[in-house]
């Protein structure tokens, strides 16, 4: 065996086995357990980065685990294909988008196959592929046809000079378009929404069962669909016969309501408009604000009169309509009643114009308090309530609730924070949106078949409009009910979309006959799901949302799609987030150039627990390569220079020492790698015995056994993470051809207990003698050597021993007189 470690003549020769042998190539097998495991997959960008490498060893690692427990393992890749940088890419260099995400695509898979993963690259998925978005396209219809996606008005953000509209990541921290730098609008257009909403309770209600998944994820979940229960009621206006809509989550502050404030956007506000071009400027304003609800909670908080005044509903009082710039239109009814007493908003709004606030909830002394600095928001009892005075948040909610539903002017609601789903992107490089519009009859869905409708892939950029809206031969077509002239949609779908399915279609990448067939039931859900933190709401709960939409299909019986997610922390370096703008960035392929694939696994498992941030460094990665080649070195000089039989005969204290630690790094790392999934400690303890293993000397048979033994579990427990010098070594040890076929190894009980103890033993309570007994001798051999130590013998000399008493483990006492 050659004594040098030479991981770029090994390598490529592990991968050509695995290649030729179909290695990782699985189909269904109902007779074994399934195991299906996958990454988050990547975005096209044109090279892997440190967070891919860090995220798929993950998930190398857990799969060839699992396939080494005798489980059938699914470990699928593919390419999140669609996506802007593809379109600025061809704006930049005129290349079109298809042609430079099939070049990323080559480029990246070969780096991927470069670092050995067990994929089965037979199933490999990019979702610009007309056979992939086809079905994605067909499910948009029927989901049409159910009413589970519609089309309405929505804000765009558009460039008036590139006449186009862009993405938010298109517009500067001033609101300016990155190409043009000019001052971005917005724009209301017709765009097209999915349903989630429909799901929303659904969606917040498994959440607390889904004990596979990290609490924190869970909770930023929880928090998106932000459920709260709350009241519509209605508040008339003066003179007329028009009410006021409200929705409020403290309907036990109902008589500290001294003012009703509504969306920039709400009908009221935009009639009262009409007539005052001071409050239309005042709307515009608001409207031409481009800012997240985060931002709104800090923003100055604006308002202008309506001029008109609404009639609290229980005591008949006139309470004045504002117009402020943080009442959304999209949440409630647009419109609330302002509580200053007992929201801080409101109270701030109310100081600065001269609202009046009163007090209507009392502390837990049930006194007053002071509202000079500050609302009180803390549920309390009712004061100034007239009828409601003492009742609590609970009794008031209902009390007052029961008072609106009777009458008629109001409701009990729930309402969401979450927002049905906005598919349609104004640009080209995505699955197009599958809808004719037809003068006569509207809005027709694509019929099935007629799709794919294909996105033309030769394509020129003009600017930055999307080739597809000057392409007649692409928008001009019949309509499928009249026959007559009609037009395509244009705009292609959010990138989410084909993230939310691909991982069912992995079982069945080549059914062209349905979007999922059976297969997609034996290999769903998800067993391990793996990727970044980034992705804890959007995607996931996408995912989520769509899987429902593939049940309630019909195409496939399951509720969630991921039984287990893990949550991979970033690769840092100098304490900061690797990114290309800090420049920071390290490229795996130089890396793996130098090192091999199995250093850079290594290293990037060795660091830190897999949820946590990992921080680069340079020393790491040599102190990983110097391990690697420590290993083969020992293997080396084993299989070199020894010609001895490996029978254990019976063995002395330091090979049952060796072999203890053997067994205990089995159970450990077992535990590491299959439970916890803290890589780093696994590869912890294996360093350990590795060590153990270099300061032991081999001079007899018994010691050559152990050490193989030794070697040949090391070698399997560290298969996952650096298959390549593993598969090799296993050869050389003479263990058979192919390791990823061996079982895991099983930690033998027998050789993990202790083989000796040290006991004391005492005559009449003193100390006499110190033995060293085999761990598992019974009460009698105890006893039995105790009584034959010389200094025993001795002070009970003359004597009778009365009684002989053995604490386990510890000592044994002579009773002797
Ligand atoms: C009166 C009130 C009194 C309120 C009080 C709060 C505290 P969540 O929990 O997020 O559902 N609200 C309702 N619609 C709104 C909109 N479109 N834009 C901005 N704010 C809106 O919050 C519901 C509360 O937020 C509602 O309850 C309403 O203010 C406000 F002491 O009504 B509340
Ligand atoms: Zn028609």
């Amino acid at each position: 065996m050659d004594e040098i470690y030479k991981p770029e003549v090994i390598e490529p020769r592990v991968q050509e086995v695995w290649d030729s042998t179909q290695a990782f190539a699985v189909s269904e097998d109902p007779a074994r357990e399934k195991f299906y495991c996958l990454c988050m997959f990547p975005y096209p960008s044109g090279a892997c980065h440190m967070g891919h490498v860090r995220n798929y060893t993950i998930g190398d690692v857990i799969s060839r685990f699992q396939r080494a427990q005798g489980k059938n393992v699914l470990q699928p890749m593919g390419w999140d294909a669609f996506g802007l940088p593809a379109e600025n890419a061809a704006i930049k260099n005129k290349v079109p988008p298809a042609k430079w995400t099939y070049k990323n695509i080559d480029v990246m898979r070969s780096q991927l196959q470069r670092l050995g993963f067990a994929y089965d690259w037979q199933r490999e998925i990019a979702t610009c592929r007309p056979e992939y978005y086809r079905w994605e396209q067909w499910l948009f219809t029927k989901l049409y046809e159910k009413g589970l996606v519609y089309k309405k008005n929505a804000v765009v953000n558009w460039d008036p000079v590139d006449q186009t509209v862009l993405a938010n990541e298109q517009v500067d921290s001033d609101g300016r378009g990155w190409r043009s730098g000019a001052l971005v609008e917005r724009r209301e257009i017709p765009q097209w929404f999915m349903r989630i909403t429909a799901y929303a309770e659904e969606l917040l209600a498994s959440l607390s069962e889904m004990d596979g998944w990290p609490e924190a994820v869970r909770t930023m979940q929880t928090n998106w669909i932000g459920r709260s229960e709350g009241l519509e009621l209605d508040f008339p206006i003066e003179n007329g016969n028009e009410s006021l809509r409200v929705f409020t989550t403290r309907p036990d502050t109902l008589m500290g309501a001294t003012y009703m404030a509504v969306a920039a956007e709400h009908p009221l506000a935009v009639s009262a408009a009409e007539n005052d071009p001071q409050l239309a400027a005042f709307l515009s304003e608001c409207k031409n604000v481009k800012a997240s609800e985060a931002e709104l909670e800090t923003m100055e908080k604006k308002g202008m009169h309506l001029g008109v005044n609404a009639l609290h509903p229980i005591s008949g009082e006139p309470v004045p309509i504002l117009a402020a710039n943080f009442v959304l239109m999209g949440y409630g009814t647009g419109a609330i009643m302002a509580v200053p007493g007992h929201d801080q908003r409101d109270w701030e709004f109310a100081n600065k114009y001269q609202l009046p606030i009163v007090q209507v909830i009392t502390d837990a002394d049930g006194g007053t308090v002071d509202l000079s600095q500050g609302a009180f928001v803390s549920r309390g009892k009712l004061v100034n309530s007239g009828d409601y005075d003492g009742l609590d948040f609970d009794q008031a909610f209902d009390a007052i609730s029961q008072f609106f539903e009777q009458k008629g002017t109001g409701q009990r609601k729930v309402n969401y924070r979450l927002r049905d789903w906005g598919v349609s992107r104004q640009r080209y490089w995505g699955a197009p949106i599958p809808m004719i519009y037809c003068e006569k009859c509207g809005d027709v869905p694509v019929p099935e078949g007629d799709l794919p409708v294909r996105l033309p892939e030769e394509v020129e950029f003009q600017g930055v409009t999307s080739p597809l809206k000057t392409m007649p031969e692409f928008y001009n077509c019949k309509c499928p009910i009249c026959g007559g002239d009609a037009r395509r949609e244009t705009d292609t779908f959010d990138t989410f979309v084909e993230s939310s399915w691909y991982f069912a279609r992995f079982a069945c990448r080549d059914s062209d006959e349905a979007m999922l067939d059976e297969r997609a039931s034996y290999w769903m859900p998800v067993d391990q799901y793996i990727g970044g933190i980034e992705h804890a709401i959007l995607h996931l709960l996408y995912a989520r949302f769509y899987q429902r939409l593939l049940r309630d299909e019909g195409l496939l019986d399951l509720d969630e799609p991921f039984a287990n997610l893990l949550t991979q922390g970033m690769v840092l370096r100098d304490g900061s987030k690797m990114s290309k703008s800090k420049g920071n960035t390290v490229d795996p392929q130089t890396l793996i150039d130098r090192f091999g694939a199995d250093t850079v696994r290594f290293f990037v498992m060795s660091d830190a627990p897999p949820d946590q941030s990992f921080e680069w460094s340079d020393e790491g990665v040599e102190g990983a390569s110097r391990f690697l080649k420590k290993l083969w070195r020992l293997v080396a000089d084993h299989v070199n220079n020894s010609s001895l039989s490996d029978d254990f005969g019976s063995l002395n204290t330091e090979q049952k020492e060796l072999r203890r630690q053997i067994h205990l790094t089995i159970e450990k790392v077992t535990d590491d790698i299959g439970r916890r999934h803290t890589f780093n400690t696994a590869i912890a303890s294996v360093r350990e015995l590795i060590n153990s293993v270099g300061r032991f000397e081999v001079r007899s048979a018994g010691d050559y056994a152990v050490v193989r033994e030794a070697f040949s579990v090391v070698v399997q427990l560290m298969a996952p993470i650096t298959p390549h010098i593993c598969h090799q070594l296993w050869q050389e040890l003479g263990f058979g051809d192919s390791i990823i076929d061996a079982p895991w190894p099983v930690a033998d009980p027998s050789a993990m207990a202790q083989s000796e103890v040290e006991l004391v033993i005492q005559v009449n309570g003193k100390l006499r003698a110190k033995i060293r007994v085999s761990a598992d001798a019974d009460k009698t051999a105890v006893e039995d050597i105790a009584l034959k130590e010389e200094n025993v013998v001795r002070h009970i000399e003359g004597k009778s021993v009365r009684k002989v008493i053995v604490v386990p483990g510890k000592l044994v006492n002579v009773v002797a007189n």
